[in-house]
């Protein structure tokens, strides 16, 4: 099937050329219909939420809490209330720093994370682990990028409070076995949250039975706009919970004395929110829903085979993350060529891939290498897309060398 329709920027040319967007995992397209549900509400109901008894608030409230159901019902959430819409997955792990983490860990206490991580995951617990004097403990992964359980478990003591994990590497494309992971954390009694930026776009995620305790992801890469994403909240996590930022809409009521809050998700929703980006979220979890989450993850495996099959026939090539279980993610390099030189090349003939550290620079030391350039394929990608974009990497490779 012809999904590019679906997509206008994907009928437009760069630099001459037809584009070819393999830069999937930085951020996706956009199809009409989420640009069309966008451009409705400013056009038609622009008004804001939970504030006004007017027609047009009254619809845009609607719409805004009709999105969380929807999203509650795509990961498979219990309750309504354990969304949390947020800015993207960087805002989400914020949050759960802050509002959770800050409040629950004391000084010693230990959060695991992996060298995998983007810096996202790491950089909130850095700041954490400095205001309260926690400590963030690394697990391991092998040459393949995987990371190793046996290793993992070891880490985990007494003192372990929280392990904060990605479910897919965005760098590698590595599907960490977050089931185990999940379960080893309820067999110590630390609390687990899911960086699932790059999985829940590409196949099927249910929390309640995964049963972490926050998971985070962000709208862009499913086909939303920009700063709008999703913090999942197990609800027996709210009653530790203490909010972040205060405002408008998060609280119950507000006095010179003394402050009561809103209820959860609210509490933790303060200020005017994305309206225009959560309407745009909900209608990219609709067109997902019409394709089949199943059907996108059978199409990106294929792909991911077709790719890395091409690209391992190129001589001088070396694939960074090679996991037996992978998402649609390829980071290589070429011998003595340095990766920005070939992102700049593709891109004169309308390809765009990602060059550089991919926000991963612990991960860069471990393979000590300074970036990789990376390909990265979305369900609208096409194996007729890679065999052009071989063909100009290898006119790239006889330029470069
Ligand atoms: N990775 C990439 O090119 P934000 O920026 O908040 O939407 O997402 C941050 C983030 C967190 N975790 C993972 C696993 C991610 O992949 C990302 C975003 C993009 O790989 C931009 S750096």
């Amino acid at each position: 099937m012809d999904f590019q329709k679906d997509f206008p920027i994907l009928n437009t040319k760069v630099n001459g050329r037809p584009l070819i967007y393999f830069d999937n995992a930085a951020t996706s397209q956009k199809p009409k219909v989420v640009i069309d549900q966008i451009n409705k509400y400013y056009e038609t109901y622009n008004s804001n939420v939970h504030r006004g008894v007017h027609e047009l608030s009254q619809k845009a409230t609607s719409q805004y809490e009709a999105a969380r159901a929807k999203v509650q019902q795509f990961i498979g959430a219990n309750h309504l209330e354990e969304i949390i819409f947020t800015k993207g997955t960087t805002d989400g792990i914020n949050i759960v720093a802050s509002s959770w983490a800050e409040n629950q860990l004391s000084k010693g206490d230990e959060i695991i994370i992996s060298t995998m991580e983007h810096h996202s995951n790491i950089v909130p617990w850095q700041i954490l682990c400095e205001k309260i004097g926690a400590v963030l403990v690394v697990a391991p992964i092998n040459e393949k990028g995987e990371l190793i359980l046996e290793e993992f478990e070891t880490l985990i003591t007494p003192k372990t409070k929280l392990i904060s994990i990605s479910h897919v590497s965005n760098t590698l494309g590595t599907i960490n076995p977050i089931k185990e992971i999940i379960q080893l954390a309820k067999e110590n009694n630390c609390k687990i949250l899911v960086d699932a930026a790059q999985s829940v776009p590409h196949f099927g995620i249910h929390v309640s039975k995964l049963d972490c305790d926050f998971l985070v992801f962000s709208g862009h890469k499913i086909f939303a706009p920009t700063g709008v994403g999703v913090l999942y909240v197990k609800n027996e996590r709210y009653q530790e919970m203490k909010p972040y930022q205060g405002g408008g809409d998060m609280i119950k009521e507000v006095s010179f004395e003394k402050t009561t809050y809103n209820k959860p998700p609210y509490k933790f929703e303060a200020g005017t929110p994305n309206i225009a980006g959560v309407i745009g979220l909900s209608a990219a979890i609709s067109y997902v829903e019409s394709i089949g989450i199943d059907k996108i993850s059978s199409i990106e495996d294929e792909l991911l085979h077709y790719a890395t099959e091409k690209i391992a026939e190129l001589k001088s090539i070396k694939i960074f993350g090679t996991a037996d279980n992978k998402a649609s993610v390829i980071s290589f390099n070429v011998d003595g060529i340095h990766p920005f030189d070939v992102g700049t090349l593709l891109d004169q003939s309308g390809i765009a891939i990602r060059t550089g550290h991919h926000c991963t620079q612990p991960l860069m030391n471990f393979y000590n290498i300074p970036g990789t350039a990376r390909v990265s394929f979305a369900f609208y990608n096409t194996k007729k897309e890679i065999d052009i974009f071989i063909e100009y990497l290898m006119k790239a490779i006889q330029m470069l060398t």
